[in-house]
């Protein structure tokens, strides 16, 4: 009797110990600024990115994953604060500093960090975690801010003096520079990282440590050390497709919005047989980015803290590198809202691809979750621990990106609806149309598909925030006046 006792007692755990995740104690917060989807396990038909393979190798791959604002300010304010820009009103750029003052739902905000600090954690950080660093003062201890690395005393190729006046500005150049990777901020944000880990398992491991860092390649200006140019043959990289008549069935708002003057356009690419490239630039950058990443892998590997740490990376928003006609961010289009999402640690599945769309905001909730602390309220997102423990649990949910007071792009599972704030509309179908060129958002046959994921628009466009600022564009010159 006593033994059959026992086993059951010994199967009620091993299906405790199938549906629940062990709980992890310290987390490993990586950033990367500007990465798209360019990932080798994200089906990329030129990346090179062995290190971030390894990490979805051994957790969940998010493959819908999407920000709340296309742009790094707004994005990271969202992620940091866990309030949607249309709660916030922060739907531009902003200073760390100002964020609490923008707006009064951020006047009482917690950041994620301090959020963490509260419940005992030790947080450190380095590099691009908010917009600027740490100018919003959360981390304990910091080590640099936002730098995007040296630059050649002259452009190499694209000079934003020829548009400046009109067209604002833009650190777009791309290019071998420097020589060694010891001259990038991300090569030293590394090696921060590294001996902030080593050293924190050495002297404090019993303390629970959040230790973030903010890669800033492949964010322009796209200068990388010569061997990572190298690694690509310009001449056979697959070029991203693209249709010249795509915007033809775009609503007139759409092309205001999404068109980025002082970003480089299509035609003057074409006509300076530019496109192979920039994107040549922009993948080093991305297997640049990469190789760092490794390096904080291997150290975790390394380190006595490895089996009780959370491995969270994630993307602040995509690229268009051609899609759709253009070479910027700032836009509704997935190449723009689309991030890669990886979470790797201790009872996290290895090897999974989630294709349920999540959003950059349900990250605060999530950590919470899964480190076991208590949830805060104000959080706006939810967590993902659903489609962490179980390959397809109910979700009826969807991802939602804002670009400016009352355009958003909603995100399902197959559909992308945009709605601009004069209700002009556009709806994709990536079940027959992965590139978004068939806008179907007039077509009878889409008034169901509408109906139903309307309801997932915010109830309210806060008015954009004090110190939100975005001046590259004349629509939001205009709108966010
Ligand atoms: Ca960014
Ligand atoms: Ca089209």
């Amino acid at each position: 009797m006593r033994s059959s006792i026992y086993l059951v007692c010994l199967a009620a755990q091993a299906i405790l110990t199938m549906t629940s995740l062990a709980k992890p104690r310290h987390v490993l917060f990586i950033a990367i600024d500007d990465l798209n989807g360019y990932l080798g396990c994200l089906g990329d038909p030129n990346a090179q990115t062995p290190h971030l393979d390894r990490l979805a190798e051994r957790g969940v791959l998010f493959t819908n994953a999407h920000c709340q604002a296309p742009i790094c300010g707004p994005s990271r304010a969202s992620l940091m604060t866990g309030l949607l820009p249309s709660t916030t009103g922060i739907y531009g750029q902003i200073q760390d500093a100002k964020i609490r003052e923008a707006s009064p739902a951020t006047q009482e905000v917690v950041f994620l960090p301090d959020y963490l600090e509260q419940h005992g954690y030790r947080t450190l950080g380095c590099g691009k975690l908010f917009h600027q660093g740490d100018r919003a003062k959360v981390f304990d201890r910091f080590g640099h801010g936002t730098n995007f690395g040296p630059k050649p005393e002259r452009r190499f190729h694209y000079d934003p003096a020829w548009f400046e006046d009109r067209l604002g500005n833009t650190q777009t150049d791309w290019g071998a520079y420097p020589d060694a990777d010891e001259a990038m901020p991300d090569h030293q944000t590394a090696a921060w990282v590294v001996a902030a880990l080593r050293d924190h398992g050495a002297q404090q491991a019993d303390q629970p440590l959040f230790l973030a860092a903010g890669f800033c390649r492949p964010h322009v200006p796209w200068y990388v050390p010569p061997p990572w140019l190298d690694r690509y043959d310009r001449g056979s990289l697959r070029l991203p497709p693209y249709q010249k008549d795509d915007w033809d069935d775009l609503p007139e708002i759409s092309r205001r919005v999404n068109v980025a003057p002082a970003m480089p356009a299509m035609d003057w690419v074409l006509e300076h047989g530019h496109w192979p490239a920039i994107l040549q630039a922009y993948l080093a950058s991305v297997t640049f980015t990469d190789h760092q990443v490794g390096k904080l892998l291997d150290a975790l590997d390394a380190s006595p803290l490895a089996k009780e740490t959370l491995i969270v990376l994630w993307s602040d928003h995509g690229y268009h590198l051609g899609e759709k006609g253009r070479f910027a961010k700032q836009a509704l289009w997935q190449e723009a809202t689309r991030v890669p999402l990886l979470i790797a640690g201790p009872g996290i599945p290895a090897g999974r691809k989630v294709a349920a769309p999540v959003q950059l905001l349900d990250l605060y909730p999530t950590l919470l979750d899964l480190l076991g602390l208590p949830p805060n309220a104000r959080n706006e997102g939810r967590s993902l621990r659903p489609l962490l423990e179980n390959p397809s649990p109910p979700w009826p949910h969807v991802a939602l990106t804002t670009y400016g007071p009352g355009n958003h792009a909603l995100q399902s599972l197959h559909h992308r609806y945009i709605r601009y704030e004069d209700g002009s509309e556009e709806l994709y179908d990536h079940s027959v149309d992965p590139h978004e060129w068939d806008n179907l958002a007039g077509k009878t046959a889409s008034t169901a598909i509408k109906e139903a994921m309307r309801a997932h628009f915010p109830k309210r466009d806060a008015p954009n925030a004090r110190h939100s600022r975005y001046d590259f564009n004349a629509y939001f010159r205009e709108a966010l006046r």
